[in-house]
């Protein structure tokens, strides 16, 4: 491991990171498969690439007692969070069983028993909200903190620039982790962002910030652990980058043909679970026999436990159709529209 690193994880951590890493890794290629045979509808993003932001900096926090929010690539942030995977896929499948009784779908996956406050369809939607939530925290007096995870793109809303302005001016406890993966859909950040190191934005707000590398867990947990610590001493806000990249396009209905294969390679060179693998059987803690028998007994859990729920739980009912419509401004409804 990289010996200049303060803050450090167990082999024990390791493996169970390892273990969640490739869980997720498998439990997206499933969603892949799951959309093209029509099991799931509507948008939806992967995490394919980027495991080792949500794993590390969710590692480093409290689950549970910390508030966590994200864009509409939340599965795995949910699940990180404490979030029953069975009911995310079930969510996706558009089932009763879902986190949001199958009416959500994969971009608004919620889980307010573990503080999971949602993924969200409106790039840039979260800061704000991450911001009241925080401001919320404070007025009470908790120790807890909110992390707010978006993507670069995302950087260029008004949102951004109005929350985290009022974030360092009330000093809330908010972490902002920008998921650096270069894109916006089809944009390279180099042709839509002036300034491309995300982290220095933000220093036109006074928020102490620090880019570092997306596909080590070692190194994101390592400066989670300090973003923090600062957040929740009282310093107010902080923001982490984390650079990475996505493995497959934007979204299901993205070609991907915007790429040039060889970034994409040396991208793949640099895979976050490849990576705490090898660092395993390097340490000798664990065997290449080991590693396929764990995602083996990956694949199968997903096949029967996960898909089988998903599958099998029911779709909603016809009634269940208006009941969380809000009807009472719309003038149509009241028939006063002309
Ligand atoms: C307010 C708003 N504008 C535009 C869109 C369309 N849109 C969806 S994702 C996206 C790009 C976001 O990229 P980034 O923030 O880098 O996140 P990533 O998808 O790379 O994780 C855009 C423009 C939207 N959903 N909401
Ligand atoms: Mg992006």
């Amino acid at each position: 491991m990289n010996s200049s690193l303060k803050n450090t994880l167990s082999v024990e951590s390791h493996k169970r990171l390892l273990r969640e890493m490739l869980f997720a890794r498998r439990f997206e290629e499933r969603c892949y498969e799951a959309y093209v045979e029509r099991k799931i509808g509507g948008f939806l993003h992967l995490y394919c690439g980027e495991e080792a932001c949500a794993h590390g900096v969710i590692e480093a926090a409290r689950p549970g007692h910390d508030y966590i929010i994200t864009s509409y690539r939340d599965h795995i942030h949910a699940i990180k969070s404490g979030v029953d995977p069975k009911a995310v896929m079930a969510e996706l499948f558009a089932k009763v069983t879902g986190t949001c009784k199958g009416l959500g779908g994969s971009m608004h996956i919620f889980g307010v028993d573990h503080r999971f406050m949602g993924g969200y369809a409106l790039v840039g939607g979260p800061f704000p909200l991450a911001a009241g939530i925080a401001k919320g925290i404070k007025m009470k007096g908790g120790d807890e903190i909110c992390i707010c995870f978006l993507g670069d793109a995302a950087n260029n809303q008004g949102t951004f620039h109005e929350s985290l302005n009022m974030a360092a001016l009330w000093e809330l406890p908010v972490l902002y982790v920008c998921e650096n993966n270069l894109y916006g859909i089809g944009t390279r950040i180099d042709r839509s962002t002036a300034v491309v190191d995300q982290y220095k934005r933000v220093s036109a707000y006074n928020i102490p910030s620090r880019q570092v590398d997306g596909q080590d867990i070692d190194v994101v947990y390592d400066a989670a652990v300090d973003a923090i610590e600062h957040v929740r001493s009282g310093k107010g806000p902080y923001f982490l980058e984390l650079m990475t990249y996505r493995y497959r396009g934007h979204s299901m209905s993205d070609s991907n043909a915007y790429r040039e294969k060889a970034e994409e390679r040396r991208w793949g060179e640099r895979d976050p679970v490849i990576i705490l693998r090898d660092r395993l059987i390097e340490a000798g803690e664990m065997t290449l026999d080991d590693y396929k028998k764990l995602d083996h007994e990956i694949l199968e859990q997903i096949e029967d436990e996960i898909i089988r729920f998903a599958e099998e739980s029911p779709e909603p009912p016809l009634e269940m159709l208006e009941k969380y419509v809000l009807v009472e401004n719309d003038p149509w409804v009241r028939g006063g529209a002309g």
